[in-house]
């Protein structure tokens, strides 16, 4: 598809979310995420794109604890002082609000701004948001690469893939499932650290009819990674594109406090670093985003500090397979200096 400009957001590059520590005393490269960050022009081919979704309205509809919609702006106050260890552009392209109760027209206004990212082709990164936000970033990966077999890694201690007519924090995957059937391309969903007592049986059968390979919290331990490695990357050879997710609550809620639903057990972020390393390093990420920070939820920012630190290493791994080439089919990053 031909590069698209990025559609129209909300509420514009604000530079108040990218203030942070200058070390101009210092001699060497002091480059931290606040002096990188440069708003989105729409004209730029490589580097980051990160999108705010200042939406909790799923996670209202779902019965959990809004807060949410402040995650976007918790997440860049976060990441504007980690130091930066790469060459990629980081653009900010602002952020789509959820306005009232209408969070399908936020979720169809972020898929626009996501596939005008991805088409020029650059990496998206959106900064959710409920996991609401999954749909929209799907839906704008998915308009970006028409016909794409892309497959859905998602970081979570839920399926949500929950039945029913409106759209919730817990319906994202089982409406892309429902998109794909009507697109005719196939729903390909790996899910990485389900807990059992979390998700329905109604869940589990659900997720076997459409064919979902997963792997619980228990499941997900050093001793098990090499092999979970090893089976994601066989996936992820069999698509054309990926679309990697973390909900932050699939970390253990000491890690993560910050969530509507606090995981009692969850997966260390060591793994959960490493799995989104592997497929970030790939070359075939097409987008991401980072769900559920709730900052009123928060204790000491920590929650926000995880999902930095997740964008990063995203970025980090990323820009390792992918220095400047767009041939893979993945986005483009930009050449090292
Ligand atoms: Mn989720």
């Amino acid at each position: 598809m031909a590069a698209s400009p990025v559609a129209t957001v909300d509420r514009p590059f604000d530079p108040d979310g990218w203030t942070g520590r200058s070390d101009l005393d210092s001699a060497g490269d002091t480059t931290r995420y606040h002096q990188r960050v440069t708003p989105w022009t729409g004209d730029a081919e490589t580097g980051i794109g990160l999108i705010g979704f200042a939406c909790d309205e799923g996670v209202r509809r779902n019965g959990g604890r809004p807060g949410a919609a402040e995650g976007p702006l918790a997440i860049r106050r976060a990441l504007a002082n980690l130091a930066v260890h790469h060459a990629t552009p980081v653009y900010d392209c602002g952020d789509i609000v959820c306005v009232g109760d209408a969070l399908e027209a936020a979720q169809l206004r972020l898929a626009a701004a996501v596939c005008g990212i991805a088409g020029r082709p650059a990496l998206p990164v959106v900064l959710g948001g409920g996991h609401e936000v999954a749909y929209g970033t799907w839906l704008g990966i998915a308009d970006a690469r028409p016909g794409a077999h892309l497959l859905i890694v998602n970081l979570d201690a839920h399926f949500d893939l929950r039945a029913g007519g409106a759209a919730t924090s817990g319906t994202p995957f089982r409406q892309i499932a429902d998109e794909c059937r009507r697109r005719r391309i196939p729903f390909s969903y790996v899910c990485l650290g389900i807990s059992r007592p979390s998700n329905t049986l109604a869940l589990f059968s659900r997720a076997a009819a459409l064919d979902v390979e997963f792997w619980r919290d228990e499941e997900l331990h050093w001793q098990a990674l090499s092999s979970v490695d090893d089976r994601l990357q066989q996936r992820i050879a069999a698509c054309d594109g990926v679309y990697l997710s973390i909900d932050l609550d699939v970390l253990p809620g000491e890690k993560a406090p910050g969530v509507s639903a606090p995981a009692a057990r969850g997966v260390s972020l060591g793994i959960v670093e490493h799995l989104a390393a592997t497929v970030a390093k790939s070359g075939k990420l097409l987008g991401t985003d980072i769900a559920e920070l709730n900052p009123a939820l928060d204790r000491d920012t920590l929650t926000a500090r995880v999902a930095a630190r997740l964008v990063d290493a995203i970025v980090m791994a990323a820009q390792v397979s992918n220095p400047g080439s767009a041939k893979s089919g993945s986005a483009k990053l930009g050449s090292e200096r």
